[in-house]
């Protein structure tokens, strides 16, 4: 019979290094927390282990960065060292019982962080390209949406002309709202779209009337010019109320979306029946989710059709695995998040993930700059409206360290929203 490698405990708490039969071991030795700002903030994690392997994750928490710069340096790291890198799951279920006070974004970007620095080690380590471990290709490529925006109708148009015109096959369209300053997904005159733009927030102005009489003629206009063959999105970064949201996708059904994004808040679940009830217009959801909790009825009830979850913001490729399964057995597929906030580290886990689950569905790309790509040297591609992580072994995505240091972190916060009236209301 074959001896199975002892399950004695070590020391209750750490791996042990006694090298036992059967068991190889990637000892974590150090890690440390790298921010930097090539064009906006980026917060990234590098584990090492002791035969000198290390592995990255995205930690970054747009406006709050530095919140999981501690959460990683004072509470976790420390619990980190000495531990084996292979035992991914058991860290991670460590990170989250272990802290008694579970879920929240700051929580589950920093358990997030350690979790894909883990599995690029696991990758490196094993030779292959991550999501080789995860189950191998299910598709050729993910297929991502570029963002089309503009002041006006025409301006996001043209844009949108220019995306398809370089191989995109999905385009999320935002246009300015007559009588309104600025919106949200619309680049300031000769910028791009970059949300967070003041070391204290902004603010901006919303009428829900304007925005909801401008959203239709958009679209009609873009069917005309762009035809069938595109698949259009649109986000309304969650500022509707259920009924108004239900009378929108109504409005939208002729233009055939690929979906309707953040409609309403989500921390009411049981809110998306009523739009649901309504509407044949696909709903995504869950840019801000943490956790499959955020989810659960959502998925359940099939009030969904995509959800937008993703890795660094949920808990890792660990985490996304299991609501990527969860969502599978109700029909809802993956869209993940991806704008320029969620650094290359983020994209590299999103597309090994998207490449391998059953249910992927779309990737956002908001493309970075070229500064933050040299901090970020990465072997993912885009080609005819999809994009491969490609195949070096682990992530596939580096940090320079050296230029890194070069950017210093600069406060940026996302803007904060009102009504003409001045009440508060939702960015
Ligand atoms: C947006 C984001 O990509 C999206 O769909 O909603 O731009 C979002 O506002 C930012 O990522 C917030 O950090
Ligand atoms: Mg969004």
């Amino acid at each position: 019979m074959v001896a199975l490698p002892s399950m004695k405990a070590r020391d209750g708490r750490r791996a042990g290094q006694e090298g036992e039969a059967g068991l190889v071991m990637a000892e974590i030795i150090s890690a440390r927390v790298i921010v930097t700002c090539p064009d906006r903030n980026f917060v990234t994690l590098r584990i090492e282990t002791a035969d000198g392997t290390t592995g990255i994750g995205d930690a970054t928490l747009n406006g709050r960065e530095l919140a999981v710069v501690s959460y990683l340096q004072d509470h976790v790291i420390p619990c980190l060292i000495g531990r084996d890198a292979h035992r991914i799951e058991d860290i991670w279920q460590y990170l989250y019982k272990g802290a008694y006070w579970r879920r929240g974004p700051v929580t589950m970007c920093a358990i997030a962080a350690v979790d894909v620095a883990l599995w690029d080690i696991k990758a490196k380590v094993a030779g292959l390209p991550l999501y080789q471990l995860l189950g191998g290709a299910s598709r050729e490529g993910c297929m991502v949406y570029g963002h089309a925006n503009g002041a006006t109708i025409e301006e996001t148009i043209a844009e949108a002309v220019r995306h398809v015109e370089q191989g995109y096959k999905a385009v999320r369209l935002q246009a300015g709202v007559p009588g309104l300053k600025s919106t949200y997904g619309v680049a300031k005159p000769g910028q791009r779209y970059e949300p967070a733009d003041g070391a204290l927030p902004t603010e901006s102005l919303w009428s829900t009337e304007k925005y909801l009489r401008s959203v239709a003629p958009l679209f009609e206009k873009a069917r005309e010019v762009l035809g069938w063959d595109v698949h259009l999105l649109h986000d309304v970064h969650h500022r509707l109320t259920p009924i108004e949201a239900a009378r929108l996708g109504v409005e939208l059904e002729p233009y055939r979306l690929f979906w309707l994004e953040d409609p309403t808040p989500a921390e009411n679940q049981a809110g998306f029946r009523l739009i649901r009830e309504k509407t044949t217009t696909p709903l995504a959801v869950g840019e801000i989710f943490n956790t499959i909790w955020d989810a659960k009825q959502l998925i359940e009830e099939q009030l969904i059709d995509y959800v937008r979850a993703t890795i660094v913001h949920a808990g890792g490729i660990t985490h996304m695995r299991r609501i990527a399964s969860f969502a599978d057995l109700h029909q809802v597929r993956t869209g993940c998040h991806g704008a320029t906030d969620l650094s290359p580290v983020c994209m590299a886990a999103a597309l090994h993930f998207g490449l391998s689950v059953p249910n992927f569905g779309i990737q956002e790309l908001m493309p970075h700059t070229a500064k933050t790509d040299a901090v970020f040297p990465h072997a993912y591609g885009f080609r005819d409206g999809m994009m491969h992580p490609g195949d070096a072994p682990g992530l596939g995505v580096d940090i320079d360290e050296e230029l890194a240091a070069k950017y210093e972190y600069k406060r940026a916060y996302l803007p904060v929203n009102r009504l003409e009236d001045g009440t508060m209301f939702n960015w």
